[in-house]
């Protein structure tokens, strides 16, 4: 099995993505909603949940977990992969969704086919979109500066974004609200050019054409659940031992939180029915 990880449900957008790139591939999704939203956590608190969600991950058979979660990713992934993974879980790995979003900014040869030909330079100044905690971190902009220092990277808090993309409410309602939501944080950013957008949070993608239409034309916004997805399959390429085998199948969906509640928010996120169980 393969676990995703998540604050939420918001990280069913990835894998939805990682569905759709390989039908038939067994996925554990864990959503920590009693904690949830980690948005405005410590980084302890952040480090302690995110490693007790992989304990509950593994429990269930996993031994490669995708954590969805930027705000997680950001700030527990480098630390639980150094400090804990390799003594509490020999032999078994933890990815997340930073890196392959940083190799598609920094134009890694296998990403050089998911994006449009008229981008195929390596943008200069990328603004990324996300929680606080994500960007307090500095993780894409340490990421980015390892493999690129050229590309100048600036960042955005986004507070009010996942709680009005959470409200449910229909497009056309949030619409308007939305695109001027991101046009004040353009304008934080000083309305200097960017090249590339970084949605780098789970819910964003589900407003990904709201924040195409608030921004100048030309400037290319960028998803991360495609990216992952064909990362991991990258990943299956290196390490082929860790690809689950032909007798694994099934997808389940788990909540610390309250699963009848989860299972009729978390449909939006995924395009099908979500049947969460509590765990
Ligand atoms: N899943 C979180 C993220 O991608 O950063 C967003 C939700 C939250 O915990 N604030």
């Amino acid at each position: 099995m393969i676990g995703v990880f998540d604050s939420g449900h918001g990280g069913l957008t990835v894998l939805r993505a990682l569905v759709d790139a390989a039908p038939g591939r067994p996925f554990v999704y864990l959503g920590d909603h009693a904690a949830a939203p980690y948005g405005p956590r410590s980084e302890d608190d952040i480090y302690r949940l995110t490693v007790a969600g992989m304990d509950r991950l593994f429990a269930q058979g996993c031994r490669l977990i995708v954590i969805a979660c930027n705000t997680a990713a950001a700030v527990a992934l480098r630390r639980l992969q150094q400090e804990w993974l390799p003594s509490a879980y020999p032999g078994r790995n933890v990815l997340g969704v930073l890196v392959p979003m940083v190799e598609a900014i920094t134009r890694v040869p296998w990403m050089i086919d998911t994006v449009p030909a008229d981008h195929l330079a390596e943008p200069r100044t990328v603004g990324i979109f996300a929680t606080a905690a994500t960007v307090n971190s500095g993780s894409f902009p340490r990421e980015i500066g390892k493999r690129a220092p050229a590309v100048r990277v600036v960042q955005q808090a986004c507070p009010d974004l996942v709680p009005l993309i959470e409200r449910g409410a229909p497009d056309a309602e949030i619409e308007p609200a939305v695109v001027r939501y991101v046009r004040i944080l353009l304008d934080k950013l000083g309305g200097q050019p960017l090249d590339a957008v970084v949605l780098g949070c789970t819910h964003y993608p589900l407003v990904a054409h709201l924040f195409a239409r608030a921004l100048p034309p030309g400037v290319e916004v960028l998803c991360q659940p495609t990216l992952t997805a064909r990362s991991l399959e990258q990943y299956f390429e290196r390490h082929p031992e860790y690809r689950p085998d032909a007798t694994e199948r099934g997808l389940r969906f788990f909540t610390t939180g309250d699963a009848p509640l989860v299972s009729e928010l978390a449909g939006r996120f995924f395009g099908h029915p979500t049947p969460f169980e509590r765990l």
